[in-house]
């Protein structure tokens, strides 16, 4: 499967000081310990996010302090407590410790919450410290230090949506089109031998991803074992999408509907489930083709099942942007509706 890790470091706060202080008023001889106690150092806490599903935002934002508690003062003032710090992770990461290599949590529903570095307890001020037979006290105790931890956070990265179609139907050209992917992209057959992820950005003000495999073609018999094969396939199984996209350009010398039904009959073979997932049609290579009637050929072949149809052309960009547009809308109607405890309780940013 896919992992995305990344190694992160996280301090939460110290304590503040406790104080030394004595009471000092006029007509109050011998006031007595007044020294406040220091304020609590903010916590790290992580929480599974419905606004993430990468470690992408984790890459060049890799150290995390929380602040520290403010030192006690005199007349018995205790020190305010550190701001503590939320870091929203995707459902699905799992936190090592990375020294030890132990596992401290896995995140598994949303608005799950772990407290990964407690902050530093505030020292007592000398006030603590009086008794009966000592009563002007001059202890008092230094913050205690936050915890501090170096994380590696991994995550099973799952498609939201899959590419499926024959070889050099532009698979790999359009993930590279829509993500910061950069695979190997070639006019030959099986330019793509391993699957290839890449995370789609909504646009450049929106933190919404989502994430498209890119696998190697898929051909006729493919489910005997011809050219690569069906054993990508799994790693698209648990995708919400598949985009199935077939060339149109006449220099493929292939005929678009008989691909298209060539693709449909391997994928029923490998899973009934992999066919009723929702499917969009996306004729590709729209720059260069000519003939009309192998585009409506195909529209219409889609249509007799229902999905709906894009044509697009990687090389000019036209269409890519609806198509983008499409997928998020697609695949959030798809998502699961979270559980109403776990989606009304979490909002800790707002
Ligand atoms: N004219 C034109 N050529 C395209 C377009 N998209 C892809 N190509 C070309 O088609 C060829 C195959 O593209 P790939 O993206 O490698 O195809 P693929 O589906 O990933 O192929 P495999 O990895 O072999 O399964 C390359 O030469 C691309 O430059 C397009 O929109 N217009
Ligand atoms: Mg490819």
């Amino acid at each position: 499967m896919f992992i995305d890790e990344v190694k992160i470091h996280v301090k939460a706060g110290d304590g503040g000081n406790g104080c030394m202080a004595f009471r000092r008023e006029k007509f109050v001889p011998r006031g007595g310990p007044s020294g406040g106690d220091g304020g609590r150092g903010g916590d790290i806490v992580m929480v599974a996010s419905p606004h993430h599903n990468t470690l992408l935002h984790f890459r060049f934002n890799p150290e995390h302090k929380a602040e520290r508690g403010v030192h006690g003062e005199g007349s018995q003032r205790t020190g305010r407590e550190g701001k503590g710090i939320v870091l929203p992770v995707p459902v699905g990461t799992v936190v090592y410790d990375l020294e030890t290599g132990e596992p401290l949590h896995d995140f598994s529903f949303l608005g799950d919450k772990f407290l990964v570095a407690k902050g530093g307890r505030g020292g007592r001020g000398n006030q603590h410290f009086a008794t009966p037979t000592h009563q002007a006290p001059t202890e008092h105790e230094q913050g205690f230090a936050g915890e501090e931890k170096r994380l590696r956070l991994e995550l099973k990265l799952l498609a939201d949506v899959g590419l499926v179609g024959f070889p050099n139907a532009g698979k790999s050209t359009l993930i590279s089109r829509l993500s910061a992917a950069r695979p190997k992209i070639a006019d030959y057959p099986f330019t793509t031998l391993e699957p290839n992820l890449g995370v789609v950005r909504l646009n450049e003000d929106d933190t919404r991803t989502l994430v498209i495999a890119d696998i190697p073609g898929i051909i006729e018999g493919a489910h005997e074992g011809k050219g690569l094969g069906l054993r990508f396939l799994k790693h698209i199984e648990r995708t919400k999408l598949l985009l199935h996209l077939v060339d149109i350009s006449e220099g493929s010398h292939r005929e678009p509907v008989a691909d298209f039904r060539a693709i449909l009959a391997e994928l029923e073979t490998f899973s009934e489930e992999m066919l009723r997932k929702p499917m969009i049609v996306v004729a590709t290579k729209i720059d260069a083709a000519g003939d009309p009637e192998r585009l409506e050929a195909l529209r219409a072949e889609a249509g007799k099942h229902g999905m709906e149809f894009f044509t697009i052309s990687s090389v000019t960009g036209q269409g890519v942007s609806e198509l983008k547009y499409a997928l998020f809308d697609r695949v959030k109607a798809a998502e699961p509706i979270p559980s109403p405890e776990a989606g009304s309780a979490f909002r800790p940013w707002e």
